[in-house]
């Protein structure tokens, strides 16, 4: 019963000190872990920056593979306002009739489909598939991309053994460039012809900038998606009593939710810059310094959550930070919420319990801090 445990790597440090220290390409890092020192921080573009050089704020540094800037995450307030406002409005599209009712049947028929299975991988028969087929829903592509994008596997930059895959993100880049130049000749209703029709900044956006959007939408919703389903669906093995709970007060299901994504934050922490000399938790910074938001540590941190490494699937007060805080927080947060939402709903009504076969985690390696945020694959059997 502990497959579904993911330990807090970062209490002690938070605790003693506030912060934590790690290296990323021999650049040290700063890790803010206080939840109240992250969301000050989050909330302070001005001296902690996401407008550095591309892909710096990533951690691992993406700046050998990508020359591109991702928006609007790179981009800082006025301008990255003038994005949103282009993007908020598509990204809420997740909450219409005809998105979910899409959606509904996408995880309806992939979870049929598995039921008939004597077992199978949730990362790659499952999570991946889901992922890959709901994100078609968002962009507003056909369905048949799907399959190109599965096999391209749980994520776009990096591969077994690789954390930084150069040749694998050309393969997105390339793929990304094609369809614009695509939409570009005969526009559709697909995001990409949309955001070619846009302005920012008084101005059409430019190829490179759709580029930047579309890149975000493929790296920043595929792992961080496949795990917090793939780890839901761990818990949900261990703990039967919460599916049988769930039958019984479905209105805790947002709860739930918000609790799992909460315990589980599949995107650990996010990186910023220091545009001057800054103090964090009492230590001190020059300008250029890299930092990260743990968001993580900051959903562990028991001065806001009573009971913090316990799942409660029906916290009430739940302030995490599991998609961000301020100025950046996740667009693709209403996506992920319907998928979780649906999945879970038709696990209700079609799954009684679940049994883990076989499994191998996947443990982040972060210097001094090793973190679970998943599972390089999870063998399970439905049973219904
Ligand atoms: C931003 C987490 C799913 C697109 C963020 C941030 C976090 C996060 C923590 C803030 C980053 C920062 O402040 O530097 C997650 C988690 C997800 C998820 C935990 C799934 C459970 C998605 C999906 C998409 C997406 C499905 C789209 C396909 C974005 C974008 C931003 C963002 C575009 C940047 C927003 C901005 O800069 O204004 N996400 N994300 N995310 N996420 Fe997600
Ligand atoms: C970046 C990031 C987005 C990055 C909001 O977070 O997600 C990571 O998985 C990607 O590697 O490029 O998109």
């Amino acid at each position: 019963m502990n497959k579904s445990n993911f330990q807090d790597p970062f209490e002690k440090e938070r605790i003693e000190k506030g912060f934590g220290k790690m290296n990323d390409q021999g650049e040290e890092v700063t890790m803010v872990l206080g939840h109240k020192d992250v969301r000050r921080c989050a909330h302070n573009a001005k001296t902690y920056q996401s407008g550095a050089a591309p892909g710096r704020i990533v951690i691992p540094s993406e700046e050998n593979i990508r020359d591109i800037r991702q928006i609007p995450f790179e981009v800082d307030p006025p301008l990255h306002a003038d994005y949103r406002a282009v993007l908020d409005p598509w990204f809420k599209r997740p909450l219409e009739e005809e998105y979910t009712t899409k959606l509904k049947n996408q995880i309806q028929s992939l979870v049929k489909e598995v039921l008939k299975r004597e077992s199978l991988d949730i990362v790659s028969e499952f999570a991946l598939p889901l992922q890959s087929r709901a994100l078609t829903l968002l962009l507003n592509t056909p369905y048949s991309q799907a399959e190109t994008w599965i096999s391209w596997g749980t994520h776009v930059f990096r591969s077994e053994g690789t954390a930084l895959d150069a040749d694998k993100a050309n393969i997105l880049y390339d793929y990304i460039d094609k369809e614009i130049e695509r939409a570009s000749a005969a526009p559709t209703d697909d995001l990409y012809s949309v955001l070619l029709a846009s302005e920012a900044n008084g101005k059409k956006l430019t190829k490179k900038e759709v580029k930047g959007v579309i890149i975000l939408t493929f790296a920043g919703g595929r792992d961080t998606v496949i795990n917090a389903v793939t780890n839901s669906i761990s818990y949900f093995s261990e703990h039967p009593e919460s599916l049988e709970r769930l039958r019984n007060e479905p209105e805790i299901l947002n709860n739930t939710i918000e609790e799992l994504i909460r315990y589980f934050s599949p995107l650990t922490q996010m990186g910023r810059i220091t545009t001057e000399a800054s103090n964090v938790c009492e230590h001190s910074l020059k300008a250029d310094s890299k930092i990260s938001l743990c968001w993580a540590s900051a959903n562990r941190d028991a001065n806001v959550f009573e009971n913090a490494n316990e799942i409660v699937i029906d916290r009430k007060i739940n302030p995490h930070v599991a998609f961000g805080f301020g100025t950046h927080n996740c667009l693709g947060a209403t996506h992920a919420r319907q998928i979780l939402k649906i999945l879970i709903s038709t696990l209700l009504e079609e799954v009684k319990s679940i049994d883990i076969i076989d499994y191998k985690e996947n443990i982040e390696d972060l210097g001094h801090f090793k973190r679970k945020v998943g599972f390089d694959s999870l063998h399970v059997k439905f049973n219904y």
